[in-house]
């Protein structure tokens, strides 16, 4: 089996091409022509896996990779995926994120038998009140929410168009020791890390109080697979079903190299305000529980420690 998985150098894609060798697969990945390679996640495997310069904005680029590989699968994780920045760059981040993927369907999966999956998010339903699900109407409140909408309609209107294996795994925030240090969790551990070996004093945060659903990306990675291994493509919520504020993720973080958060942390709302923030987001998996038989492996608790081992590891030198 051959696969093809757009963003392999980020945290995702480098978890799913790391499962997917293991599987047996050939593994195929889309990379960004960068002045300085970013390859910090996929050092390990870089000689397992067979890499190609190109663009989601690029659609040359992309039916020429099409063509060369002609995978058996194909996983569009590739995105602008910072929500933060999203309205900094609205329409940068609407053209990776959200016209990407209609690129990749074009040019990979249309005329082809080749199965698709699609990273949706929980950004999508924006500031909801009760527990998410597959049904749950799609109100995003950022630019970047906005764009994976498009992705997510565009998905499923292929799927019905041209009877194609087309899916969306609607995955709640994943983090891991390969997350990306402007996102929240990852700051917090990079931080505990540094402090706690005397080469930071502070650490800034903006809203402290919002609440997330968080998994280990590891996890759920498997679940995007299975996905594709069904007989009937089905969407799905992948989330834990329990959900923290920044402030709790914050203390256990602390606590773990027996610091004190509240001595450490300072509030910058100039900095890291959103213009319109969700508030709380706790997913339902029900759904992938019934069909795939996925659930999640790793709690808060032990998410929080081993971003913060890791961390703390880097920094031993
Ligand atoms: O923010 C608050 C911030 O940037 C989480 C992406 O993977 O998950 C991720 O999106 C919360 C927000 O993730 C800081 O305001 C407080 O309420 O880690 P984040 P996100 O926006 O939830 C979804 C599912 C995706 O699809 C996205 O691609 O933390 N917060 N203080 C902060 N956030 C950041 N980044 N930095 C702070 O200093």
């Amino acid at each position: 089996m051959k696969a093809f998985i757009t963003g392999i150098t980020g945290q995702d894609g480098s978890w799913l091409a790391e499962f997917l060798l293991d599987k047996g697969y050939e593994v195929h990945g889309l990379v960004r022509r960068l002045s300085k390679p970013n390859y910090e996640n996929i050092t390990h495997i870089k000689n397992d896996v067979i890499l190609h310069t190109g663009d989601l904005t690029d659609t040359a680029s992309l039916s020429t990779a099409a063509k060369k590989v002609k995978p058996d699968e194909v996983y569009n994780l590739a995105s602008q995926s910072f929500v933060g920045a999203s309205w900094d760059s609205p329409i940068a981040t609407t053209d990776v994120t959200g016209l990407g993927a209609l690129r990749v369907l074009e040019a990979f999966i249309r005329d082809n038998d080749c199965k698709f999956y699609q990273a949706s998010s929980s950004e999508m339903f924006g500031n909801s009140t009760g527990i998410i699900n597959e049904d749950t109407p799609l109100r995003p409140r950022s630019p970047y929410g906005c764009a994976k909408v498009l992705a997510h309609n565009l998905t499923t209107n292929y799927r019905e168009s041209y009877d194609i294996f087309a899916v969306s795994g609607v995955l709640f925030n994943h983090e891991s020791e390969r997350r990306g240090l402007e996102f929240v969790t990852r700051k917090i551990t990079d931080a505990v890390a540094q402090i706690k070996k005397g080469k930071l004093d502070k650490l800034e945060l903006g809203n402290i109080d919002a609440k997330r659903d968080w998994g280990y990306a590891k996890d759920y990675v498997e679940a995007m697979w299975l996905m594709l291994q069904q007989d009937t493509p089905e969407d799905m919520v992948i989330a834990t079903g329990k959900t923290h504020s920044v402030k709790d993720f914050c203390e256990k973080a602390f606590k773990r190299v027996g610091l004190d958060w509240k001595e450490y942390t300072v509030y910058n709302k100039d900095e890291h305000l959103r213009p319109a923030e969700l508030d709380w987001l706790k997913g339902d998996s029900t759904k992938a529980k019934m069909l795939l038989n996925w659930e999640p492996s790793t709690n808060f608790n032990d998410l929080v420690n081993l971003m913060v081992d890791a961390d703390l590891k880097r920094w031993d030198v």
